[in-house]
């Protein structure tokens, strides 16, 4: 087994959960030794400064007026075969099945043509198995490319569950939680801009996502109004998507405009979370949770529906609380309660942070990643 291996990855490289697990990824693999490769068709997002050890691998999708759909997962696949030929990679991790694991398929049974091989390890990230995965069309080439994975992994037990059952898939599963660096992700001690935004010493509840329905951000505003008349509160809304006009339009008609900001997509993440009281994540589905583990390692409790991986992450009555999707009522309950019990307060937030650094660090998750690799690749 080599020490140091060459890796292959690829990922959506905008603002989604997979796509920041990824890069993540691949940057402390490179702080590590490895030599990292991101084959996407745009430089990931996280990936905004020069990183020894990374190389980045733009898929240039061809135009021809017979093509009157660009051809991505095709290019894609022809990308691949050249960075593994060329860089000599050991392995290729996908992350989203869609369409990554069934490009890689297609480059690995290329390879094999000339007698050479190559590693494919999949990594489930939620909604290419709850939703997209879901869609009949697309259902039996998901079902194909994990079956055909040298390796898969998921960010929770209950994503590995659900992909078995969903699919009918006997194949083995290797659950692999979502990670953060409990060294940036900490609790703030500047509070400039706490101080701009909740002037009068208000409570601030947070929330941070993509902004599509799945989120129901709208949920979040409707705590607030509930919240609002028993405890002083903003309500900070962080990112952008289908689903802000209509956040916007409901705080109107809730006449809490001035208690809800809009702060669209933010770079600064972890500087916002820290002045944060609460994180909201009432989501209709999650696998994991990404951004409710960036409050929590920001000493910030959640309050949460209780769908998907969320139960893993977020301790009831401890670090936080969960309760139905759609229970507004209660969730901002628990939120009142946490907001006027300091005492109680204190004690969430600190058992967050320690369940964060105790549980979710990088350094602890990260390791995992590279045994798993070491598994599959000496593995026939
Ligand atoms: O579907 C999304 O919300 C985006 C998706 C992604 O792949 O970018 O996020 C998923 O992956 C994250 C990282 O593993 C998880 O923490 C999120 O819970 C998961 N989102 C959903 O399951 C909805």
């Amino acid at each position: 087994m080599k020490d140091k291996m060459k890796i292959g990855i690829t990922c959506y490289p905008t603002y989604g959960g997979s796509g920041v697990v990824a890069t993540e990824l691949g940057i402390e693999l490179a702080s590590l030794g490895h030599e990292v490769h991101f084959i996407s068709y745009a430089m990931p997002h996280r990936l905004n400064r020069f990183v020894e050890n990374v190389f980045y691998h733009e898929v240039e999708t061809s135009s021809y007026p017979l093509f009157e759909h660009s051809l991505y997962d095709l290019s894609l696949t022809s990308k691949m075969l050249e960075v593994i030929e060329y860089e000599k990679l050991d392995l290729m991790h996908v992350h989203y099945a869609i369409p990554h694991a069934v490009s890689a398929y297609l480059a690995k049974k290329v390879i094999q043509k000339s007698k050479k091989n190559i590693k494919i390890i999949t990594t489930l990230h939620g909604t290419d198995i709850t939703l997209m995965g879901l869609e009949p069309s697309f259902m039996p080439l998901v079902k194909f490319s994990i079956e055909e994975s040298d390796g898969v992994t998921a960010v929770s037990r209950f994503l590995k569950e659900k992909t078995l059952t969903n699919f009918n898939i006997s194949k083995e599963i290797e659950v692999i939680y979502n990670f953060i660096d409990t060294e940036k992700y900490k609790p703030s001690v500047d509070k400039t801009f706490r101080s701009h935004v909740a002037s009068s010493g208000e409570k601030i509840l947070i929330h941070t996502s993509n902004f599509r329905v799945v989120k129901r951000v709208t949920d979040t505003i409707r705590i607030l109004e509930k919240v609002r008349k028993e405890v002083p509160v903003k309500l900070l809304l962080v990112g952008d998507g289908p689903d802000r006009s209509d956040c916007e339009r409901l705080a109107r008609e809730l006449d809490v405009q001035k208690e809800v900001m809009f702060l669209g997509k933010q770079d600064a993440l972890h500087e916002i979370l820290g002045v944060a009281d609460l994180f909201l994540m009432p989501s209709q589905s999650e696998s994991f949770g990404l951004s409710a583990l960036e409050a929590m390692s920001c000493g910030v409790p959640v309050v949460s529906s209780s769908v998907g991986g969320l139960p893993e992450l977020i301790n009831h009555a401890d670090t936080g609380f969960i309760a139905e999707i759609g229970d507004v009522e209660r969730m901002a309950k628990y939120v009142i309660d946490l907001l006027t019990n300091e005492k109680k307060y204190k004690q969430f937030s600190k058992n967050s942070r320690d369940r964060a650094v105790l549980n979710f660090e990088k350094k602890i998750i990260v390791p995992k990643y590279i045994e798993y690799y070491e598994k599959i690749l000496s593995s026939n």
